[in-house]
């Protein structure tokens, strides 16, 4: 049977290592800068691992982090005894905030790097507990991303999060579905 692996991608800072925590209780550093995660931190369970990716598009990039992301991924997926599930998170807060200077924002790009990659990603929508109104800002952010709106008929794809409040059961949910899928599409092979 093929090994799963969970792959956490999104901007420096949108909260990944601190998802990866509540999610599977590994502590990885956590900081209020972004660039904090500075090489892939390999988890390894049974059957599955996690990896918690340096976060992309900080300006101190100084160490081609992105390029190191991208080799990493692309050596993943390339890899047939793997099969990836991706998890794209991104922070709401700052994904609005790009939006007002009317610029696009990064995530754009990234979500469309994973679905180039075959990978279907779950997108990971952090720090919710900082929005003022939620339903407007998911629908606007899965619209971003090429999805129709309202958000809620995505929901095997998009999720509302707070890892720091710890309101993440959804994610999980969506996670177990996940591997419960690929271990039947094993099984039948
Ligand atoms: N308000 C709020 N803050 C959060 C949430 N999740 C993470 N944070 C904060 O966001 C900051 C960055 O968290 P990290 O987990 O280090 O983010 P990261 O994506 O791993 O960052 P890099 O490793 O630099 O890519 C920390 O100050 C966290 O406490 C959340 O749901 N709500
Ligand atoms: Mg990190």
């Amino acid at each position: 049977m093929k090994s799963i692996e969970i792959v956490f991608i999104g901007r420096a800072n949108a909260g990944k290592s601190t998802l990866i925590k509540e999610l599977f209780g590994f502590k990885a550093r956590i900081g209020r800068r972004p660039g904090i995660t500075r090489a892939p931190l390999r988890y390894q369970l049974e059957g599955l691992a996690v990896t918690d990716f340096p976060g992309l598009g900080f300006k101190r990039d100084l160490k081609g982090y992105e390029r190191l992301v991208s080799e990493t991924i692309e050596h993943m997926v390339k890899d047939l005894d793997r099969q990836i599930i991706g998890v794209h998170v991104i922070d709401a807060v700052s994904f609005m905030a790009i939006l007002q200077r009317h610029a696009v924002p990064l995530d754009v790009e990234i979500f469309e790097y994973l679905l180039d990659l075959d990978i279907d990603p779950i997108v990971a929508v952090n720090k919710i507990d900082k929005l003022k109104v939620l339903d407007e800002t998911m629908n606007t952010i899965v619209s971003r991303l090429g999805m129709l709106p309202p958000y809620k008929q995505w929901t095997d794809r998009v999720v509302p999060i707070s890892a720091k409040r710890r309101q993440v059961d959804a994610l999980r949910r969506l996670l177990k579905q996940r591997i419960q899928n690929m271990a039947n599409v094993s099984l039948s092979h």
